[in-house]
């Protein structure tokens, strides 16, 4: 078999089942033979939206996202793609073409130096210099993609390693010197843990992406119910544990709840689960939490102490450690004065916002939830659409919200949607987007339409670029600079593409629009023109301790 043969009989082995990507001169040989291979192949109008669309596809169905791109121009295109799934922990294998083998570092015509470019964004890269390596890369790329803390691996390969011939050798066992997730907690940290747990009086549950990528849900759901601890989520964690539970307390941080943040600062013990302490959680790292002992679960040693020092590190899979806790602890801590604490943190900093005449964004964020139920699975842009939909929305199951969380970056939930669609064709897939964030990635209305993947866009038009403006007016002494935004008549523009547009003015309009679009079959925008001066509150300053807040109302 020529290489770009072996690269997709490679590809089918690993039960790829869609690859998204661009053509190009030097990955013409891979385009060859994808002509007649049975793989679906979805060309995006962006490499940037290729990667999105395989990291969507992997945040929604656990498994691994695949992209194409030529080399040069293709391949600087997917970074921004790259890194977002490198900053977020999501399985990918992004493929690029490189130029012939010869001409490496001769500037040749559409040569960037990708391993080099991507080094630092990726959990690792490979450049193929001969074709009898290719299988075993591949069978690598995929195992370290996956496995342990998931991450980006891009395997670049030059034009003419894709026309060597070789003989085609499935490398059935993946063996990589000096990489060994450790998968189960060490059994002294899990003991020292579960001692922590029965002697705690305010525990708490800090629950992050990683909870979702090891599928330790149910474990953790387990965990909480026993101890009877409170579980805040990250804005990566959402879904993790149901936001309907009664332990919820939603989201921490920034823009967390009022609840789940007093009581993170009042807690004795913290119980961190595939989390990494971001400074978007702790805000004033030496404020943070002043009260409690810290168990840290994650899989990857290198996240723990990091930020924060903690007090028993557990280096595993999410779940195989809280199996192994909930097994170890015998003693439960007495935790009902603890929720007395919480419920007066509920009633005295509800989430809340005041409604008016005006078309509220949390108010269509409610009336999405309400038409689209728990059965949807919500992608969004970044800025103040993503904390309205990470606030507003009840997320009841693991991999139904999907947003950029490390990178934040703006362009990401229209192509991420497109990746989702793909891997959950009977869902419902919603991106709540910003009037910027969607002109980012807007040519992937042709993708959509020409694929016929039916995603409802819910554009939360304030005609700025609303985050921004919301620190220049609260820090900046409200001078707005370069925070107006105009945008295309998304109706008309929705239409030129064969897609269904929908513009939303009137407060009463709202629910018939999305009922509308819901029953469409067919790509939709709904432009609502939310009230432009609205912010996002609770909010954290930056730099500041997370029970600090601006409550905004109150
Ligand atoms: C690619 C990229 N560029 C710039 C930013 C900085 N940024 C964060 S939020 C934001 C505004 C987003 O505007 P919009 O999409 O309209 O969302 P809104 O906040 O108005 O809901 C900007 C510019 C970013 N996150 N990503
Ligand atoms: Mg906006």
């Amino acid at each position: 078999m020529i290489g770009a043969q072996i690269l997709i009989e490679c590809l089918k082995r690993e039960g790829v089942e869609v690859v998204f990507g661009y053509p190009g001169g030097q990955v013409l040989p891979i385009f060859d033979k994808l002509y007649d291979a049975d793989l679906k192949f979805i060309l995006t109008r962006h490499e940037q939206a290729a990667a999105h669309a395989a990291d969507g596809f992997s945040r929604a169905t656990g498994k691994v996202g695949v992209c194409i791109a030529t080399s040069g121009p293709g391949a600087t295109n997917l970074t921004t793609g790259i890194a977002n799934a490198y900053m977020d922990s999501i399985a990918m294998v992004a493929i690029t073409g490189q130029v012939k083998t010869f001409l490496i570092g001769n500037d040749a015509f559409q040569e960037a130096d990708v391993t080099g470019i991507t080094r630092p964004i990726t959990k690792h890269n490979y450049l193929v210099k001969d074709v009898k390596d290719l299988a075993r890369i591949v069978r690598e790329a995929f195992y370290i993609a996956s496995s342990g803390r998931p991450g980006p691996v891009l395997i670049d390969v030059p034009s003419d390693i894709q026309l060597q011939d070789t003989e085609f050798i499935w490398p059935e066992e993946v063996k990589i010197r000096g990489y060994n997730p450790t998968l189960f907690g060490h059994p002294g940290q899990i003991k020292k843990a579960a001692k922590l747990i029965g002697q705690a009086k305010k525990p708490l549950l800090y629950a992050g992406g990683g909870v979702i990528s090891a599928g330790a849900h149910h474990e953790l759901k387990e965990l909480a119910e026993k101890i009877q601890a409170p579980v805040a989520m990250t804005l990566m964690g959402l879904g993790g544990f149901s936001g309907t539970h009664p332990l919820s307390l939603g989201m921490l941080g920034m823009h967390g709840t009022g609840f789940a943040n007093h009581a993170t600062m009042e807690s004795d013990l913290i119980i961190a689960v595939g989390a990494r302490f971001d400074d978007r959680v702790t805000g004033r790292l030496d404020a943070f939490a002043p009260f409690a002992k810290i168990i840290h679960i994650d899989v990857d040693p290198a996240s723990i102490s990091k930020n924060v020092a903690v007090d028993v590190p557990i280096v595993g899979d999410a779940r195989n450690v809280l199996g192994q806790l909930l097994e170890e602890i015998k003693k439960v801590p007495d935790t009902s004065e603890w929720h007395k604490a919480i419920s007066s943190w509920k009633r005295k900093y509800p989430l809340t916002y005041k409604d008016s005449a005006k078309i509220k964004p949390q108010y269509v964020i409610e009336q999405i939830y309400e038409a689209a139920g728990d059965g949807a699975i919500i992608t969004t842009e970044v800025g103040q659409n993503q904390m309205w939909a990470a606030q507003w929305y009840k997320y009841t199951a693991p991999r139904t919200f999907i947003s950029s969380g490390g990178l934040g970056t703006m362009g990401f939930g229209f192509p991420a949607a497109m990746g989702v669609k793909l891997g959950c064709p009977d869902k419902t897939v919603i991106d709540i987007a910003g009037d910027g964030s969607i002109q980012m990635n807007i040519q992937e209305l042709g993708t959509c339409v020409c694929n016929k993947i039916n995603v409802k866009v819910a554009i939360l038009n304030n005609g700025y670029l609303g985050m921004v403006r919301q620190w220049q007016e609260l820090f900046y002494k409200k001078r707005y600079s370069q925070v107006c935004i105009t945008s295309p008549d998304f109706v008309k523009l929705a239409e030129s593409y064969g897609a269904l547009g929908i513009k939303v003015t009137k407060k009463e309009e709202v629910r018939p629009a999305i009922e509308k679009a819901l029953a469409t079959d067919n790509t939709v925008f709904i432009d609502f023109h939310i009230d432009p001066q609205e912010n996002v509150y609770p909010m954290v300053p930056a730099g500041e301790a997370i029970n600090r807040m601006i409550e905004g109302l109150a």
